[in-house]
């Protein structure tokens, strides 16, 4: 009898069959990236990530590998897979994905990236770590939604082919929350973290005073937090981060190539700290605890010594935990404050942050006084004139108009969350505008990029957060990274509408608006 194969042949061939399958066709061009790269073009093919590949890190640096494992925990869960992380001298000999930094590169900037993808290999290179962490992210979304759930899936886990080059136009893209007005505990800011760093920001501007509560420990005024970080808006417990709970979220920032603004508002919005020390109050009396909404009604007594050595202290202590270059000194609202003591306050505020080797971040309103150069200004009310004032005084602005940029207004008439004192924003609104045309004689090289806050008088839980978050927020990453050229809401409402999947993966509570073409992902199978 004729015998074609016998079992171990037929093994070896099948063994070859699948080691030689062809990788599936892919277009790059079609995959829908948020932030839009600068450049891209697409090969065709395609690379399958298996239980094989191995991602390749330069051996001279520490934080490299760190940013490969932070790639491997983030593929584990979806595919199953235990992707090995390895040290070597040149990792781009390599195949699988590698990821390496050059000084040729360094036209790119410290955040750019480029990507170039083939059967074998996903090579990922950088001029600074932050541009291959910023390049991960990209991967991240090159990927299948469902790489996003933290429950095994199924693949095949492909990446279109191709090479990506892409740097951000703005080097400042921030978000900011409000963990005064109710306070959200340090699980919750990583998650908020998580899901910034997804859309390739770079900063978190903490909100951690207000009239409701002071959320970080100041160990030489100790009452702060106990008595002042003890209730919220409508009445709750409250809260506060004790120092180490504090450098814990910046530390998990840093690894996310995240820089952490700590904002200590003053000399209104200080109900917290009016109600915790007596001397800090004009009359020499505490405050009542406040859990309403209002705002302007506190003020520090500002021609008081005492005053000054409590600032003093607290940005000490705070810078100390601090390090990124910029302290938030808020500023804004003081509507209790005399104009005349409000400048000078400022001004005093102004020179206490320097001296801690700080930069000073105020609200707009800040521009009444007289502004360092390297001070900046942050404009946020409907109408312009503080920003400009500040512009006068060359300070650099950061673009948060209520208008477009509060994702704490309401989407519609009919949304349960929110406040619409500037309007409602839906997500077109959101996205619709550009930093530089915004303001007249606020132009390019005023700015240095887009923040959207995010204040909580109405937030309660991380899903309040998520669904006033999203899908705004991938559209603010997206006008602080991507250039102007070929920008348009009709094509972005597309690629908005097809990370559905992904947010649903991701467990994002977004809210669904109509003007957005929401698209579940097609699961290819091979
Ligand atoms: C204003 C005010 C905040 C409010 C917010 C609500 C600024 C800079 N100060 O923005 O205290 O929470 O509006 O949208």
């Amino acid at each position: 009898m004729f015998k074609l194969f016998n079992l171990g042949q037929m093994f070896i061939l099948l063994m070859i069959f699948f080691s030689c399958k062809t990788p599936t066709p892919k277009d790059l061009a079609k995959e829908n990236l948020i932030p839009k790269p600068s450049s891209l073009i697409a090969t065709g093919s395609s690379f399958e990530l298996t239980n094989n590949t191995v991602i390749y890190v330069e051996a001279k640096s520490k934080e490299a590998e760190q940013i490969g494992t932070y790639l491997a925990n983030f593929l584990k869960p979806a595919t199953g897979f235990v992707v090995q992380v390895k040290s070597v001298d040149t990792p781009m000999d390599k195949k699988g994905i590698t990821l390496s930094l050059s000084d040729e590169k360094k036209a790119l900037g410290d955040e750019g990236y480029e990507l170039f993808i083939d059967e074998k290999k996903v090579q990922l290179q950088a001029y600074k770590l932050a541009g291959l962490f910023r390049g991960i992210q990209t991967i991240r979304q090159l990927l299948p939604a469902r790489i996003e759930s933290e429950k095994l899936q199924e693949g095949p886990w492909e990446i279109a082919s191709g090479t990506i080059e892409d740097s951000p136009v703005y080097g400042f893209r921030g978000a900011m929350l409000d963990v005064s007005r109710h306070f959200f505990g340090v699980d919750d800011v990583k998650r908020f973290i998580d899901l910034i760093a997804a859309y390739k920001m770079n900063i978190l501007h903490l909100h951690l005073t207000d009239d409701q509560g002071w959320r970080i420990e100041i160990k030489s005024w100790p009452n702060l937090t106990t008595h002042g970080g003890s209730t919220q808006v409508g009445g709750g417990e409250g809260g506060f981060y004790t120092q180490e709970q504090y450098s814990d979220i910046v530390k998990y920032a840093q690894e996310r190539y995240i820089t952490i603004i700590p904002e200590i508002d003053m000399p209104g919005h200080t109900n917290a700290a009016l109600a915790s020390y007596a001397e800090l109050n004009a009359n020499n009396k505490v405050t009542e605890l406040y859990t309403g909404t209002k705002v302007g009604f506190s003020t520090l007594a500002t021609d008081k010594e005492i005053t000054y050595k409590f600032i003093n202290d607290v940005v000490r202590e705070l810078s100390a935990l601090t390090p990124g270059p910029y302290i938030h000194i808020g500023g804004d609202e003081s509507h209790v404050t005399e104009k005349a003591d409000y400048i000078e306050f400022i001004n005093k505020v102004q020179d206490i942050v320097n001296a801690q080797g700080k930069q000073m971040i105020g609200w707009a309103d800040v521009a009444a006084g007289s502004l360092k150069d390297n001070s900046i200004a942050q404009f946020w009310q409907i109408k312009p004139d503080n920003a400009l004032k500040a512009v006068k005084q060359n300070v650099k602005i950061i673009m948060s108009p209520a208008t477009h940029a509060y994702m704490d207004m309401q989407y519609d008439s009919i949304c349960p969350l929110g406040l619409h004192w500037s309007g409602y924003i839906d997500v077109d609104k959101a996205y619709n505008w550009t930093l530089e045309s915004h303001v007249e004689g606020i132009g390019k090289e005023n700015i240095i990029g887009i923040e959207a806050p995010l204040w909580t008088e109405t937030i309660i839980t991380t899903a309040d957060i998520d669904y006033m978050v999203f899908p705004r927020l991938p559209g603010y990453a997206e006008i602080g990274w991507s250039s102007n050229d070929n920008k348009s809401w009709d094509e972005y409402k597309v690629r908005l509408g097809k990370q559905k999947s992904r947010f649903e993966f991701m467990g994002i509570n977004y809210y669904k608006s109509e003007l957005v073409p929401w698209e579940d992902e097609v699961i290819s199978k091979k």
